[in-house]
């Protein structure tokens, strides 16, 4: 069994958050995560309250175990869902897409556990130094709003910075992945596209296909030129994005073009038109399974992977 300071932080059994995922990580996917034994991740993405509400009040009473709400910095509902989450007394608050560093007092005075993800050790060592308690260090490899370091090279750095636990994330959808974050010295690792394809989350069905069909070179990055980077899967809507870039047609223009465009896919179904967020691990995930049997392989596999490793590294005679 792997343990790490981070179960001892959060109180779960498995060190493992489910990456929230807007438009798709609810109170459906997050409780049964967390009935598992890792952190289930409400996403706030850009809803309004009216929407994320209830998905609080679900989870509470699907699990008693610890659950988190993810916090998406650029809606424009951010204040309203800080509020929401201090009212609400959620036990943990995940930060996304930006700087967290004026609601952090608010909700360390309500006694709940801060988590903002990084993409850069300069923001790591801010976070730090205003008192979140851990940090999680996401690679390029991810899917949606994305930073430009990756995995490899940004976990390391970011862990000999901050004293604080360091979670990884982008690029992880297996044992062998689990492992490797471990290795760089993670307390944790946090997994969105695997957890896209578990049964109990609702995404669109078609929006779970196009997962399970990708092949390695599927996920790309649009946006590049607007400074709001996204990784997506390949499809028509993609294609449009390409060639006004190609084009230099103006950024408001450009980034129009991706509002709305998540929830298309992911509630609607509109793979061809709609934005498919995922991550570069797509081409890897085969078939849909239950939450609780994807931690547990993540963690077997992981397991006898290190065994395995050590005793080709250093044979005991
Ligand atoms: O937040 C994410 N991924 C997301 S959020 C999302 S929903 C969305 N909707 C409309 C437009 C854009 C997104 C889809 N995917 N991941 C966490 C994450 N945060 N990755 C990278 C960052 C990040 C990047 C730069 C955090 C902070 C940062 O710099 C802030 C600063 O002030 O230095």
């Amino acid at each position: 069994m792997i343990k790490t300071s981070l179960c001892d932080l959060l109180g779960i059994e498995y060190p493992i958050i489910q990456g929230g995922m807007a438009w798709i990580s609810d109170a459906s996917l997050a409780a049964a995560v967390s009935q598992a034994g890792g952190l289930g991740v409400i996403a706030g993405g850009n809803a309004e309250r009216k929407y994320i509400e209830p998905q609080i009040e679900a989870i509470k009473k699907a699990t008693q175990k610890p659950y988190a709400l993810n916090v998406m910095l650029l809606s424009p509902f951010v204040d309203d869902i800080i509020e929401l989450a201090i009212e609400k007394k959620v036990p943990i608050v995940i930060t996304g897409a930006g700087s967290p560093g004026k609601y952090i007092d608010r909700l360390k005075a309500a006694g709940i556990i801060v988590i903002p993800v990084v993409a850069s050790v300069a923001l790591a060592r801010r976070m730090e130094s205003l008192g979140v308690d851990a940090v999680i260090a996401e690679g390029t490899e991810a899917g949606g709003h994305i930073g430009e370091l990756t995995t490899m090279a940004l976990t390391p750095q970011v862990i000999d910075a901050v004293a604080c636990p360091v979670i990884t994330a982008g690029g992880i959808a297996d044992g062998r992945g689990a492992a490797a974050a471990f290795m760089l010295g993670a307390a944790g690792i946090q997994v969105g596209t695997r957890f896209l394809v578990a049964d109990e989350c609702t995404v669109h069905e078609n929006y779970k296909n196009l997962v399970i069909s990708a092949k390695d070179t599927a996920a790309v990055v649009t946006g590049r030129s607007t400074g709001h980077p996204v990784r997506v899967l390949k499809n028509k809507l993609y294609r449009k994005f390409s060639e006004l870039e190609k084009n230099g047609a103006p950024a408001e223009d450009i980034d129009a073009l991706g509002s709305g465009a998540l929830r298309l896919a992911a509630v609607d179904g509109d793979v061809v038109y709609g934005s498919v967020m995922a991550g570069q691990v797509a081409g890897m995930i085969k078939k849909c399974q239950p939450a609780d049997t994807i931690i547990k392989e993540i963690f077997s596999e992981c397991e006898s992977v290190l065994l395995d490793k050590v005793k080709l590294i250093h044979p005991i005679v």
